[in-house]
């Protein structure tokens, strides 16, 4: 066992530290001759776009435009180490079960197709033609296309994603579940009642002109960083930044810009949030009506835009009227005091934006809390001017590119009819499973096929132990892929890893070298053109992989397959005549920076049924009442699952979460010094976490309580190691979202501390 240690980080955001941090992960991963080089294509107008997360490019942008989990992903994929046929004859599966996710990770770039062999269990090489005719004929086989789930993660280009649902729905099934399940769901589904599209109403340049900025549950210093560029611009220039997260982030605190060199040689550090709060679990929705009421009562709502533009202010000026100030305290966990203070601050400013992540998504009432915040922003007229709006942060850099394109398990039907149209097929209408139910159909043998076009499902899904038997009582499972994860240890009775190119690779097709275009989080729509030698020869494009299944798969289909993957402009000519806002796709892409996809309420034009911006709200007593309290006579915690500052997702980059000072281990519980105290512990002691639910117990064992800066009666704890707890009922209502960030939980000290430990 090696050993760990846990301090409390004192410095800003960024600096010395993160520059450090990005050199070594270059070093590590023997990148650093082109690591250079490649780092100054990052986020450029003829680069690639970074494959971290989904913040966008600035305009007048600098010769670097990256930061160190954008180098950390890029040397990730980058890297010199590569897993041969060679590395599958040493081990058998069963070997590679026992390995830890760091350890299938840090074995570098996957460099052919690989299949199952039960006889030696071990993985042995097979042509891509074998490899897709044996997935072809399994297909085939099936009683159903809906035994069938095509699963998607958010790395894949727009390009990659179209051809992908266009092969899915011509082979007959919406089983199309995403990383989105788990992610912004609610976000997409709250947004459109409210006012209609489901996507930021801002870009970068919104946050040039904004005085106000709140941001609710997300830690961008980790997971967004370059958005703390972002943010210290507008703190200098003296926008109120308030923050809501019930942990101490101390990445949100000060920021020092590590390709700065005067802020840099000065230390200079710039402050990032100038309030910050910390509510309960859960406790944003009290919040942002506590904000509401406050407007209501002593400030000054936007009348004219109200009249205008809006329907039901009515009704829910009552409601917000009608609920005591004491529930909202008790449900926020914030006093009145704070929130007269950020309801005054809010009411005061000229244009404000909110901000979101999974705090407020992986929440049984994520869908009610965002409406909320739109109610909120409605009030004052903050959705269609210029330096307001919604912001909600996506995370994948494509995850948002992949739904435009039609990965979802319920279109609609007008998209489906111009794929039809288009492409000269019946699509299916019945709606496929999302994420949650691909586990159940799997479990019970409705499903027994599973494809997944990156990302690793059996990882970053709730109920591992749940999700890892449905993946292992599939006929077959399928992986296009860049690195070894567990999804490939995890599964079926057949099982094929397909290795693609990364998002930093040339791609060379039949019209020569192709570029593949994304959407980011601000709706900006660019190309991203590889530069590196591929990491194999072997490897195929996404693109080709997709088209060659379905040119196996589907003789008759009347789709032209090999042209298409030949030349990317032709996929691109199809996009244009299926998706509304990409018409003349080609020529706008091509231009610098690409083009931003025009939202009618950016122009307060509400494609809502109503025609206007809906105020939706709930009492606070429904929302407050509605949730499932396990019996129990040991005291209950919250629980949240969070990412360190080394991962990606489930991709385990290292052991150090640098700005929670935790170095050397993963298996860690953040809890409050007095929670550690009443309870009889002592920080660093081993517990046990079991979480309660309505079907029973799931417990994680040997986890280091470290004293945090949490609210009491909260825990925090990383995923993907305690997904085990996740239960796969317990979800956000309507969007059925894993309630990852609030898991009912109980604690119970333990000799432990063996296991785990890096
Ligand atoms: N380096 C890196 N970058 C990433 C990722 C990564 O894993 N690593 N993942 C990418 C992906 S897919 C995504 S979706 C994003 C995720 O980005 P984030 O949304 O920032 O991700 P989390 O780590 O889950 O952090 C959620 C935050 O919510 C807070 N929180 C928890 N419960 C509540 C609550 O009830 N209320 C409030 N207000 N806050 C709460 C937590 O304290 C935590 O700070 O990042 C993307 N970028
Ligand atoms: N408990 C808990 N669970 C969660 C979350 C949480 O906060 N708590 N967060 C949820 C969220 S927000 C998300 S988005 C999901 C993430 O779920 P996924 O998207 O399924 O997971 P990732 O870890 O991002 O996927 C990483 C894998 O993608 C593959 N990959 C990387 N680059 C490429 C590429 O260019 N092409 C292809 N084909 N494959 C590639 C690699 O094999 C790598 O191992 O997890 C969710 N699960
Ligand atoms: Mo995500």
């Amino acid at each position: 066992m090696s050993s760990f240690k846990i301090t409390h980080y004192q410095q800003p955001a960024g600096g010395w530290g993160s520059l450090r941090a990005s050199l070594r992960s270059l070093r590590q991963e023997h990148a650093l001759t082109d690591g250079a080089a490649l780092l100054l294509k990052m986020n450029q107008a003829e680069g690639f776009d970074c494959p971290g997360c989904a913040w966008g490019d600035p305009e007048a942008h600098s010769s670097f435009e990256f930061c160190e989990n954008g180098v950390k992903a890029v040397a990730a994929e980058a890297t010199g180490k590569r897993v041969t046929a060679d590395f599958f004859a040493a081990h058998t599966l069963s070997w590679l079960a026992e390995q830890t996710d760091y350890f299938l990770e840090e074995q570098g770039r996957l460099t052919e197709p690989m299949a199952y062999d039960p006889q030696s269990d071990r993985y042995v090489p097979v042509s891509w033609d074998t490899a897709f005719a044996r997935i072809a004929a399994q297909l085939n086989a099936l009683a159903s296309p809906d035994e069938a789930i095509f699963y998607t993660s958010g790395r894949t280009s727009n390009e990659a994603a179209f051809l992908y649902q266009l092969f899915v729905r011509e082979f007959g099934t919406n089983n199309l579940p995403d990383c989105s399940n788990m992610c912004h769901e609610p976000t997409s589904l709250a947004m459109p009642e409210s006012i209609g599209v489901g996507k930021a109403m801002v870009t970068l340049d919104d946050f040039e002109l904004t005085d106000t900025i709140l941001m609710f549950g997300h830690n961008p210093g980790t997971c967004a960083p370059r958005m703390l560029a972002t943010l210290s611009e507008a703190s200098k220039r003296g926008a109120r930044i308030l923050v809501f997260n019930p942990l101490h982030e101390r990445g949100l605190e000060r920021f020092l810009h590590p390709q700065h060199p005067v802020e840099m040689l000065t230390n200079h550090a710039t402050p990032i949030a100038s309030h910050y709060y910390q509510p309960r679990s859960g406790g944003d929705y009290a919040i942002a009506m506590g904000i509401a009421r406050t407007i209501l009562e002593s400030g000054n709502p936007d009348q004219a835009f109200i009249e205008e533009h809006t329907q039901g202010f009515d009704g829910f000026r009552d409601l917000v009227m009608n609920t005591p100030w004491t529930q909202i305290e008790e449900q926020s966990g914030l006093s009145r005091h704070d929130l007269e203070e950020i309801g005054r601050i809010y009411d005061q400013g000229q244009a404000a934006i909110f901000t979101w992540g999974m705090g407020i998504t992986q929440q049984k009432h994520a869908v009610a809390t965002i409406q909320m915040f739109l109610n909120v922003l409605l009030l004052k007229g903050n959705i269609g001017k210029p330096g307001a709006g919604p912001s909600p942060i996506r995370g994948h850099s494509n995850v948002q590119g992949d739904r435009t394109m039609g990965i979802y398990e319920k279109p609609s039907p007008e998209f489906l009819q111009r794929l039809g149209a288009e492409f000269h097929f019946a699509p299916p209408r019945q709606h496929g499973y999302d994420t949650v139910a691909s586990i159940e159909a799997m479990e019970d043998g409705r499903a027994k096929f599973f494809f997944g076009l990156g990302g690793n499902f059996a990882n970053a899904t709730p109920d591992t132990a749940r999700a890892h038997a449905a993946l292992r009582r599939c006929a077959m499972t399928v992986h296009v892929t860049t690195k070894l994860n567990r999804s490939h240890i995890v599964h079926g009775e057949q099982s094929l890893i397909l290795p693609c190119l990364g998002r930093t690779e040339i791609d060379i097709q039949k019209t020569g070298p192709q570029g593949v275009t994304v959407e980011d989080t601000f709706c900006m729509v660019h190309i991203s053109q590889g530069m590196n030698e591929p990491a194999s020869p072997s490897l195929l494009s996404e693109c080709a992989i997709v088209a060659r299944l379905a040119r196996a798969t589907l003789p008759l289909s009347p789709t032209p397959w090999l042209q298409l993957m030949g030349d990317y402009d032709l996929i691109r000519d199809r996009i244009a005549r299926v998706v509304p806002g990409f018409e003349h796709f080609n020529e706008r892409v091509h231009k610098p920076r690409g083009f931003h996809l025009d939202l009618p309420p950016r122009s307060r034009v509400w494609p809502t049924a109503s025609g206007k911006a809906n105020f939706l709200a709930k009492a606070l007593s429904t929302i407050a009442d509605d949730h499932f309290v396990p019996q129990t006579s040991e005291k209950l915690f919250t629980l949240m699952t969070i990412r360190s500052h080394d991962q990606y997702n489930t991709t385990i980059y290292g052991y150090e979460d640098r700005y929670r000072g935790v170095s050397g281990l993963r298996n860690v519980c953040f809890m409050h010094p007095e929670d550690i105290r009443d309870m009889g512990f002592q920080a660093n002691d081993w517990v046990d976490i079991t979480s309660h639910w309505t079907d029973g117990e799931r417990v994680a064992r040997d986890f280091l309580l470290v004293a945090f800066d949490i609210p009491k009666g909260m825990l925090a704890g990383y995923y993907p190691e305690l997904n085990v707890l996740v239960p796969l009922s317990s979800y956000a209502d309507r969007a059925r979202t894993p309630t990852s960030k609030s898991i009912p939980v109980t604690l119970a000290r333990t000799k432990g501390g063996e296991h785990h430990v890096a």
